[in-house]
């Protein structure tokens, strides 16, 4: 059986996500990278892997066809690699978790994503500046009502439920990645910046960093 393999990008969010699973569960993994600047993932070849010609795509080591969306991937890998679990025991703990980390995937990532950011400014003609307050209006939407969560649940411990990392904080620390990129001022959320100072002291996270992607990671 050969190891898995990571179709994606060192900078994309939703790569970063598969990537500290992967981390975290100890699961061995090669990466290919797929630079979304240059538009390589829009190619017919990466169709063949991801007919929706987004990363990520995760082969996995017994091999088959791809899969993509990484919450799929990663619930997959949950599945398959129960240890250490990434998600509560209980079936409403799970809801609670599940709909912290779709906040991010659902309701945040997908209206700033490139190729809506692309869309604004071919398409439309809009300004860089208003594209980039564009970015920044979706992301304090979402830190808002997720910082909110964090504030009102029972559940918050060190992580974003309990005392280890879940989903929740898979899907929360590349969206603060994404979120410093596009200068948003963090101030205001407290216990995500707390979140994000405790899984920054996992090596699992520290692994998966973009900054962590070595001669993959090209600008
Ligand atoms: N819902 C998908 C989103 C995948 C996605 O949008 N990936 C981004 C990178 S973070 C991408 O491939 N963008 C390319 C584009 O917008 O053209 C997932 O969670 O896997």
């Amino acid at each position: 059986m050969s190891i898995a393999a990571l179709h994606g990008f060192f900078r994309s969010s939703a790569s970063y996500r598969v990537r500290i699973a992967l981390e975290l569960k100890g699961i061995p993994y090669s990466k290919v990278e797929w630079p979304l600047r240059e538009g390589l993932h829009r190619s017919a070849d990466y169709a063949q892997i991801n007919p929706q010609r987004l990363v990520p795509a995760l082969v996995p080591g017994e091999g088959g066809a791809a899969l993509t969306q990484s919450l799929a991937i990663i619930e997959y890998l949950e599945e398959t690699h129960p240890e250490p679990a990434l998600l509560p025991a209980t079936p409403r703990e799970r809801a609670h978790v599940r709909s912290l980390a779709l906040l991010i995937a659902a309701d945040m990532h997908p209206l700033n994503n490139l190729r809506v950011l692309r869309f604004l400014e071919q398409k439309w003609a809009v300004e860089t500046a208003q594209v980039n307050e564009w970015y920044r209006h979706w992301v304090v939407e979402g830190f808002d009502a997720f910082e909110a969560e964090l504030a009102r649940s029972p559940s918050t411990g060190r992580f974003c439920f309990g005392d280890t990392p879940t989903l929740a904080d898979i899907f929360l620390v590349p969206q603060i990645y994404n979120a410093r990129r596009f200068d948003v001022d963090l101030a205001p959320y407290s216990r995500i910046l707390s979140m994000e100072s405790a899984c920054g002291q996992l090596s699992a996270f520290e692994a998966a960093r973009p900054e962590q992607q070595g001669a993959g990671a090209r600008s």
